[in-house]
């Protein structure tokens, strides 16, 4: 135990009625849910670099949290104290996995020699500290945009030296990640994008991506990898252009360079909000298209244009996006991770626990609210019906690639009337959803 959360019980389920605000008032880890426990279902991590690295720093002003375990010299020692407090807060919160990138654990390093060597010592630090508190590694990544050599992309540099540079930290987090036993490997396009136009070649630096990225597969098959690895859609911030804009065209991405069967999709609400799309729009797009993966929950302020990363809160909004990660099979390798953050004047370490306990409870709401709409599916049962012409006759015909346009327009001809338009029925279906958030 870290000695900072001491005065913090382990969270229990209480139920509803609770008047303990530190206690799960849905969130109930053994519940059946569809046939598996919430546990099983939500795949719940916490992250580690808005809780244990970010000291509430702003474009304005310093940082306001003042945590012992920041440090102010950042050694092995401080990498090792922010372990114990990570881990000290897992076990009390009881969140079953966490989420990490490679330099929010390590001792700050400046060499490639140095990085390799401090992450070599706290991932056995982490391993140590998983096995005795049974806490599971959702996924790892590399951070590749902080660091000054990093301010001009990472693979999508001008400079292949910097490249080399990412080359080192992606094989070392993706090693580190398949050792402690990760059940996915995500890279988020932080700086692959662009600033101006003016001064960038947009083909050459999306084919040094796809080259990486292609690189990254090899590498994880090499290593005998078997999660998945993910790539986190974002349309801007920090550059103005990010080449991972959103779920559609990280796709056709994918796609071009050949990828699609190997990479999916870790999915942010804030960055869908972002690319001017819904939460539930990306969720759907990505079963769509077949490359479903993980999510970081959070949500963004409906007045603010950027990435403000709070915690969820919004259970209509939720409600439906887990709808549709249950009608997508819901997750395998992926889970909900908290990419979020409290508030800056939130400088209390309780803050961070009424935080995470009230973002469960509002998954574990969201999931038996979603979990009843697909008990009886009314919206699913409306869109089997409104398409059910698609399965019989000239529709059949011209899906299974047997009717020619020639043949179709002679067929409408030969009927000689004009479609009667059917009602969508959207405030209906609204409604729908509207009477399961509960
Ligand atoms: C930033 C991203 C980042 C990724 C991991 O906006 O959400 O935190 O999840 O690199
Ligand atoms: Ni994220
Ligand atoms: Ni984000």
């Amino acid at each position: 135990m870290s000695g900072y959360f001491d005065h913090i019980d382990p969270i229990k389920f209480e139920g509803k009625d609770s008047e303990n605000p530190l206690t799960f008032k849905y969130y109930d880890k053994g519940k059946n849910v569809l046939g598996k426990s919430m546990e099983e279902q939500l795949r719940i991590a916490v992250c580690y670099w808005h809780n244990f690295c970010w000291d509430g720093f702003d474009v304005f002003g310093g940082g306001t949290f003042n945590r012992p375990w920041h440090g102010a010299v950042n050694d092995r020692k401080a990498a090792e104290m922010k372990t114990d407090v990570a881990f000290d807060f897992f076990t009390r919160l009881g969140n079953p996995f966490f989420t990490f990138h490679d330099v929010d654990t390590m001792a700050a390093s400046e060499t490639p020699r140095e990085h390799v060597d401090n992450l070599a010592h706290i991932v056995d630090y982490i391993e140590g500290k998983m096995g005795s508190t049974g806490k599971k590694l959702l996924w790892g990544t590399a951070n590749m945009f902080s660091h000054p050599r990093y301010m001009s992309g990472a693979s999508t540099n001008p400079n292949p030296e910097v490249a080399a540079f990412a080359a080192l930290q992606v094989r070392h987090a993706l090693e580190a990640t398949h050792r402690l036993g990760g059940a996915g490997y995500v890279l988020w396009g932080g700086r692959e994008g662009y600033d101006t136009i003016l001064n960038t070649k947009v083909g050459q630096e999306m084919d040094q991506l796809g080259r990486f990225l292609t690189m990254t597969v090899e590498h994880k098959h090499k290593i005998g990898f078997k999660g998945d690895i993910w790539i986190e859609p974002k349309p801007h911030e920090p550059t103005k252009h990010q080449y991972d804009r959103d779920v559609g065209t990280v796709y056709g991405f994918l796609k071009a360079y050949g990828l699609e069967n190997e990479v999916g999709v870790n999915i942010e609400p804030n960055h869908a909000t972002l690319a001017g799309h819904s939460f539930e729009h990306e969720v759907e797009m990505a079963n769509a298209l077949g490359i479903s993966g993980s999510i970081d929950f959070n949500r963004g302020d409906p007045q603010n244009g950027w990435d403000t990363d709070q915690f969820p809160n919004d259970l209509r909004e939720t409600t439906l996006a887990m709808y549709y990660i249950l009608k997508g099979g819901g997750f395998k390798n992926g889970g909900s991770n908290f990419d979020a953050k409290v508030r800056r004047q939130s400088r209390d370490v309780d803050d961070l626990f009424y935080a995470h306990v009230g973002a469960m409870d509002l998954l574990a709401r969201a999931l038996e609210n979603a979990a009843a709409m697909i008990k009886k599916d009314t919206l699913g049962d409306f869109r089997e019906q409104r398409y059910a012409g698609w399965s019989t006759g000239m529709g059949r015909k011209m899906m299974d690639g047997k009717a020619s346009l020639a043949e179709m327009a002679d067929y409408c001809l030969e009927k000689n009337e004009s479609p009667a338009p059917v009602s969508g029925r959207q405030e209906y279906l609204e409604n729908v959803v509207t009477q399961a958030v509960k």
